[in-house]
């Protein structure tokens, strides 16, 4: 058996010598050392040795073992080495090959437009507020002093999830949540998704954005709401842009306005992209209604508040001279390419 072990001690070590892969490597492991290998094979056997012969043969086969382990494991971190050199030899990188050119992006003209909404009134102090797209009639009707079968409500006509569920008509459900979250101070804008059951035309779309604002504060007053919104306008529109506010009704603000600003291509002279008009109407906006304060847990005896709202997509019609809205929407790159 001692012979027989020296064997394959001298025999594997040969035959490990002249290897060149891997694979071989492998075999040779499984030769020897497998399951069924011939060491394996050995040292199933010394059940049959006498009593002194076994640790004696015992410790030989321990011994071949470990030199096979290491000889194999120094064999297998040369090959390695070797075939890591041979790669890198191979492989040539030539600096000189002029590099691919990636199509870069630009952004969408609402993205254009609503970001540029945000930095005039995040430079005002405004944090931005987000809310649900699936709304409870309470915080999109009810809340802001639309109860059921009130006018407003055919307006505003929505896709009913049920009876209590809407996808919301307007972003002002999010100003409701905050206010009933936080005590004023606040000064808010909420730019996202609205929805409502209109008919898709070059002005109307039954999916589109808007940015609505609101502060509510000790002594806020009408004055604030003008001024604020002349900021806005000027910094969107034009250094020389005026605004213009016309009274209105909405159910949520009272008193309430719509509010232009001067045309930006003729400078309120009169011409075709403001019908002769000289003014282009751009947003709502009023002094919060007391009972929606109320509805809000606001106390309106010692806090007001006013509040805006603008469609994004009439906005950047109007800023990029586009006549129909769903171009807006059809991502044509020769349409999108232009901004
Ligand atoms: C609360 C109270 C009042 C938000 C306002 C408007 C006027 C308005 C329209 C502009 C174009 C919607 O996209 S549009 O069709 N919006 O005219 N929105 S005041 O008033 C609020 C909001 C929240 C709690």
């Amino acid at each position: 058996m001692k012979e027989q072990l020296n064997s394959i001690k001298d025999q594997a070590e040969k035959e490990l010598s002249g290897i060149t892969s891997i694979q071989e490597l492998e075999n040779i492991r499984v030769k020897y050392l497998g399951k069924k290998g011939e060491l394996t094979s050995v040292l199933r056997g010394m059940g049959a040795l006498s009593a002194e012969e076994r640790p004696i043969i015992g410790q030989l086969a321990n011994e071949v073992r470990s030199f096979l382990e290491e000889k194999l494991e120094a064999a297998k971190n040369e090959l390695v080495s070797k075939e890591r050199t041979a790669r890198l030899e191979k492989e040539v990188i030539d600096v000189t090959i002029p590099g691919k050119v990636k199509a870069l992006g630009k952004k969408h003209p609402l993205s254009i437009v609503l970001d540029e909404i945000k930095d005039v009134f995040i430079g005002m102090g405004y944090e931005i507020a987000e809310g649900p797209e699936v709304e409870l009639d309470y915080y999109n009707f009810e809340a802001l002093n639309i109860p059921k079968n009130h006018p407003a409500r055919d307006v505003q006509d929505t896709f009913y999830i049920n009876e209590n569920m809407v996808l919301r008509t307007q972003t002002s459900p999010v100003q409701v949540r905050v206010m009933e979250q936080k005590k004023p101070p606040i000064k808010i804008i909420c730019p996202g998704r609205v929805y409502r059951s209109d008919a898709v035309d070059a002005t109307h779309s039954p999916v589109f954005h808007q940015v609505e604002g609101l502060v509510v504060d000790k002594g806020v007053t009408m004055g604030d709401l003008i001024g604020t919104l002349q900021v806005f306008a000027k910094s969107l529109f034009g250094e020389n842009t005026k605004i213009r506010l016309r009274p209105h009704h909405f159910p949520f603000t009272e008193p309430s306005a719509e509010v232009d600003v001067s045309c930006w291509t003729c400078g309120g002279n009169g011409c075709r992209v403001c019908k002769g008009e000289g003014w282009i109407e751009i947003l709502g906006a009023g002094m919060v209604h007391p009972k929606v304060l109320e509805n809000c847990g606001i106390d309106p005896e010692v806090y007001s508040g006013f509040a805006f709202g603008l469609g994004v997509e009439r906005t950047a019609m109007g800023r990029f001279n586009i006549d129909d809205l769903r171009l807006l929407y059809e991502n044509d790159i020769r349409f999108l390419k232009q901004f």
